[in-house]
């Protein structure tokens, strides 16, 4: 979207950067747009090739520069699916239809919790477009492929300088036939932090209307108080709410009685008298067994006579077994990675569910020939983010210890390493687990898995034992997001905070005991539009970009700052994204439909008295010169 707004800005043609630029084809100015876009492009893989890209450099590299190869569609139009079913006849009749199968159903995370939970969440939007016609004439069996929500929104804008809303509108109009799905965090929406009523309203409105179907909705507290709104929202919108409970500690032992099946029974009336139209069973650290699986799954059919949809991780190694036991007892849908991004602390394996489930009651109907074409691709794509590999490589029980989820395990190990505690990450994963006893025995998911896990890094840095942090005569400095949590802005936990350690952490401050958005503040959306527009100098704010400016003020800011000089980057292959080119070697980038850049590195000079390199490209068979400057 922004694109189109920088195009038809009027000082959009005077950006700075071109008078750095030396132009050796006049015909090109012909074509102002195009050669614009053009040398933002060049200009970005210049300033890669000679400085490397922060996020990469001294890390592994992919052993193949070429961009993989998507598997053909196997048809021109794709068969009917559960999107079809859904603008049909609406929200209640894919949830009936749901009820009435007898397979299990069946949706891909690999766009969305796979590469959160594996690669830092770092994929980006054209490994996923390339091959999503793929997925609509091949896979049309599978209930929903989950591309959109959690971290992908913030790290797409953050990290990848490409816009999330724009990936959710290419992807959708490559899928007509299968539903998107989306995580969404309620009043959290898709950030760390409750945001006012009416920033939650709007956002899930854009999102239904940009192309998102199924919206998962949870709270990192199970406080049903605090997703009423996001529900209601998401029920006008005519797309389908899949109300979710989050499954922590373990239902079957007496020692954690706090969330035993009455909890989480209470907790999916609650969602079905909100008007759920699918029950979500989120496992998100991977902590359900088989047998809790199995008891869990046969009494919320029984109760709630909903659709029940599980999703897991495969951290312990043991997911499989949960699904297989969660399908045995009635599940309706679960949640899996294709192989290549299945395992660990991504979801169990696609694949081996269909096998596991073939000549059985619970046949998923999938064509494994399709799925092993594009799990082949998947292969070739994991390799390109060699990068951001966290080097796990075998299950680990002790995740029944911790209770991490598996969208932070690897982020919490990397911060760990980032503050020299890689040698001390079992210490890390223990004191989690002091931490969530401490806070009384918490749900841990984003965002309140983000403040054990801040709570539990400073304790190790700083050597401080829960006994020392509980003890009320010694001084303890606590993060903000703790202070924050224990104030009441992330909600209410299952009976409440500890008192001593709440009154600690607030000194003397009165916590909230109801839902932070009743207080707060209305967002004056025109008049922010109006700033944030004047901000950008002038630039039309269109509602994707304004919603996900309220989402991450400062993280759309930075990523328009960047635009300005990149261009449409999102375009490029990965590889040449995270490592530019070699001399010689030729990609392509199709900026806008049937309009290709063809670009060849030719050669990289040397870096002259000034600090500029010049380097040397052939855009479309013409020669082309970018300085950009050496900071090796
Ligand atoms: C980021 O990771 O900060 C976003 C990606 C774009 C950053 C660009 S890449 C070329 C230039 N070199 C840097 O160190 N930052 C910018
Ligand atoms: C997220 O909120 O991003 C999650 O994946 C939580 O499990
Ligand atoms: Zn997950």
């Amino acid at each position: 979207a922004f694109v189109e707004n920088l195009l038809k800005h009027p000082t959009f043609l005077n950006d700075t950067y071109t008078t750095k630029f030396i132009d050796t084809t006049p015909a090109l100015f012909d074509f102002k747009k195009r050669r614009d876009r053009a040398t933002k492009i060049l200009t970005y893989l210049a300033d890669i090739t000679v400085n490397g890209h922060p996020e990469t450099t001294g890390r592994a590299r992919p052993a193949e520069a070429r961009a993989p190869v998507p598997p053909q569609p196997r048809n021109d139009s794709p068969a009917p699916g559960t999107r079809t079913l859904l603008e049909e006849q609406g929200p209640k009749a894919v949830a009936d239809w749901m009820l009435a199968q007898k397979k299990l159903l069946l949706t891909d995370t690999t766009m969305r919790d796979a590469h959160q939970s594996l690669l830092a969440t770092r994929m980006r939007s054209i490994d996923m477009i390339r091959v999503t016609p793929a997925y609509a004439a091949n896979l049309p069996q599978l209930f929903s492929l989950e591309c959109w929500g959690g971290a992908t929104f913030d790290v797409a804008y953050r990290f990848l300088q490409e816009c999330p809303w724009q990936r959710l509108r290419d992807i959708r109009a490559q899928l007509p036939n299968v539903m998107t799905q989306m995580l969404f965090r309620g009043a959290n929406g898709v950030g760390y932090t409750n945001y006012p009523d009416n920033v939650v309203v709007s956002f899930l409105k854009r999102a239904a209307a940009s192309g998102v179907d199924v919206f998962r909705v949870f709270d990192s507290q199970n406080w049903v108080e605090n997703m009423r709104l996001s529900m209601d929202a998401v029920l006008e919108t005519g797309k389908l709410l899949e109300g979710t409970i989050c499954y922590t500690a373990d239902v079957l032992d007496p020692a954690r009685s706090k969330y035993d099946l009455k909890y989480y029974l209470r907790v999916g009336r609650e969602l079905r008298d909100a008007g759920a139209h699918v029950l979500g069973l989120k496992d998100m650290a991977g902590l359900m067994k088989p047998a809790a699986a199995r008891v869990l799954v046969t009494a919320l059919k029984e109760e709630l006579g909903l659709p029940v949809h599980f999703h897991t991780h495969d951290t312990s190694g043991a997911s499989a077994a949960s699904v297989i036991a969660a399908a045995e007892a009635g599940v309706d849908a679960v949640d899996a990675a294709m192989d290549a991004f299945s395992g660990s602390t991504s979801q169990p394996c696609l694949g081996s569910i269909v096998e596991a489930l073939r000549h059985t009651e619970r046949d998923t109907g999938i064509d494994m020939d399709a799925l092993r074409e594009i799990n082949t691709y998947w292969e070739k794509v994991r390799g390109q983010y060699v990068a951001f590999e966290s080097g796990t490589t075998a299950p680990a029980s002790e995740v029944y210890l911790h209770e991490m989820p598996g969208g932070q395990f690897t982020n919490l190990k990397a911060q760990a390493r980032s503050m020299g505690l890689e040698d001390r990450w079992h210490e890390v994963a223990k004191t989690y687990a002091e931490v969530n006893q401490m806070f009384g025995d918490i749900v841990k998911v984003t965002p309140s898995s983000k403040v054990v896990g801040d709570m539990a890094l400073m304790m190790v840095s700083q050597g401080l034992t829960r006994a020392q942090v509980e003890d009320p005569a010694v001084e303890v400095s606590f993060p903000d997001s703790v202070v924050e949590m224990m104030k009441g802005l992330l909600g209410q936990p299952e009976g409440g905070w500890p008192s001593a350690i709440q009154k600690k952490v607030l000194k003397g401050q009165a916590p909230l005991t109801e839902r932070p958005g009743k207080y707060a503040e209305p967002v004056d959306m025109e008049a922010t539009r109006a700033t944030l527009s004047k901000e950008l100098d002038g630039f039309r704010i269109d509602d994707e970009d304004l919603n996900g400016y309220l989402m991450y003020p400062k993280v759309f800011l930075d990523y328009m700052g960047r635009h300005r000089i990149y261009g449409p980057v999102r375009t490029l292959p990965t590889h040449a994204f995270f490592y530019g080119m070699e001399p010689g070697e030729e990609i392509t980038a199709e900026i806008d439909p049937g309009k290709t850049l063809e670009i060849r590195l030719q050669a990289v000079g040397e870096t002259h008295e000034d600090g500029d390199v010049r380097v040397f490209f052939e855009l479309n068979g013409q020669p082309r010169v970018i300085r950009v400057p050496n900071r090796q």
